[in-house]
């Protein structure tokens, strides 16, 4: 029953994006017309009531409502001089390779943020330089930007808002110009109606850097908490810096008391990440990416955005069924998760009788024969109804999944569809006995 309830209440979701993790703190980085969104990690069990946040995930889209799960990209223990606190970064692509700042806690506890480089926007991220690039209290939620002049800035902090200028390697800063505090003053960063800790103006933490049409913007949460998100603008890197508004209130769901800004621009888009709580189960510390698309004014100003579950609506682009479709490239689901195998990489897994994948704007051209899957079953097996418009849509085929011996041992299966001509949104309804059925690994449709 809550099953159907939560079925007919998410038809129209988009928002949170991530259903098959709790994600936090979202980075989205746009690179050669993909998005990359790096995403903090609030686990499944807290711990002690506080954030219990162990690593980094990444996702990527084309098209801004199907969202493929990389996994997570590295951890806290890939920076072997921290204990843990994997919170909020960001990842930027320089000379080739991709740099990722983020904030952990050092052995010794105290607040430090460190260095992650790949060749791939995926990963795997190894310590850069082996120990921490920046050590100080309030030490946390790094951005980063690289301006036109090719000059890196990185600023970060909770209150307080530092920066520093990044030197070309991007693994060390410039030490003469050293580590700049801003003067955190009401006419910069908002008034501060909660006065706490003798903490001045609104700005709280988690900044996101960022220039357009040459005015540079800083958002981030605001207020304290709960946190509403603000915005600040300069007409340089550093400042001085003008509040601009409240760009979203604070969002009433499940207690989530922090947001965290992120901000790209596709095919001319603005769009707006934050966090919610808005997942079964959601709370403080276990939040949830979501978007929203919005419009900034004439003027560079940026209007009151309101958190919606529909979030993105019009898709930027088709998914071309036709080739390799990940398991995990999914616009909405409900009852599974990802794991990884080092094999095959991510796949679904806890899949049950009555959850599905939903892929959106799905085009299958001039029509479609049949649908190929790779799937894995240790002994149960199940089925995979492919259907078009919802879960009990028109249903083109039914995969019947055999086991395949064990819950890693991969095969192809098929079954014959019949032909749908056009985009329509995907459905894969998953049906058997009781218990977890099979393993998903890709899919594809054969024409
Ligand atoms: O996710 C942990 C912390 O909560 C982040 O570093 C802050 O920005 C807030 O979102």
């Amino acid at each position: 029953m809550l099953g159907l309830f939560m079925s007919v209440a998410f038809v129209y979701s988009q928002n949170p994006i991530i259903q098959t993790h709790y994600t936090a703190d979202p980075a989205p980085m746009v690179h050669n017309g993909t998005v990359y969104l790096y995403t903090s990690h609030d686990e499944d069990v807290t711990v002690k009531n506080f954030f219990t946040m162990n690593d980094w995930r990444c996702y990527s889209s084309t098209d801004m409502v199907n969202w493929t799960d990389h996994g997570a990209v590295l951890s806290y223990k890939t920076f072997e001089w921290s204990r843990g606190d994997a919170w909020a970064g960001q990842c930027i692509y320089r000379n080739g390779k991709f740099y990722y700042y983020l904030p952990v806690n050092m052995k010794n506890g105290g607040n430090a943020i460190g260095v992650a480089v790949s060749d791939s926007p995926t990963g795997p991220f190894k310590d850069a330089i082996g120990k921490p690039l920046l050590v100080g209290y309030g030490y946390i939620d790094p951005t980063v930007y690289i301006d036109d002049d090719g000059q890196a800035y990185l600023y970060w902090g909770n209150p307080n808002l530092w920066h520093v200028k990044l030197n070309e390697n991007m693994v060390s800063y410039d030490q003469n110009y050293g580590i700049v505090k801003e003067d955190l003053k009401d006419e910069n960063f908002g008034y501060r109606s909660k006065k706490i800790d003798n903490r001045t103006a609104a700005y709280e933490e988690g900044p996101w850097f960022f220039k357009r049409n040459s005015k540079y913007y800083m958002l981030y949460p605001a207020g304290g908490v709960p946190e509403h998100l603000a915005y600040s603008t300069s007409t340089g890197p550093t400042g001085p810096w003008v509040y601009g508004d409240t760009i979203m209130h604070v969002i009433k769901n499940h207690g989530a008391f922090t947001n965290h800004p992120g901000y790209i621009e596709l095919k001319g888009q603005p769009y707006l990440f934050y966090h919610d709580a808005g997942l079964p189960g959601g709370g403080g510390f276990k939040r949830s990416v979501c978007i929203e698309p919005f419009r900034f004014r004439a003027d560079g100003s940026i209007p009151l955005i309101t958190p919606t579950k529909e979030g993105v609506v019009k898709s930027a682009a088709n998914l071309n069924p036709f080739k390799r479709v990940e398991a995990e490239t999914i616009a909405w689901s409900e009852g599974v998760k990802t794991a990884t195998d080092p094999q095959t990489g991510v796949y679904v897994t806890q899949i049950h009788t009555g959850d599905y994948i939903k892929v959106r704007s799905v085009d299958f051209g001039k029509g479609v024969k049949s649908f190929t899957a790779n799937v894995a079953a240790a002994s149960t097996g199940g089925q995979i109804e492919i259907r078009i418009g919802s879960t009990t849509g028109t249903l083109l085929g039914t995969l019947l999944v055999k086991p395949t011996g064990e819950a890693t041992a991969w095969k192809t299966q098929s079954a014959k569809v019949s032909s749908v001509k056009g985009v329509h949104d995907l459905y894969l309804v998953f049906g058997g006995g009781e218990g977890e059925l099979f393993n998903f690994d890709w899919w594809q449709l054969n024409n």
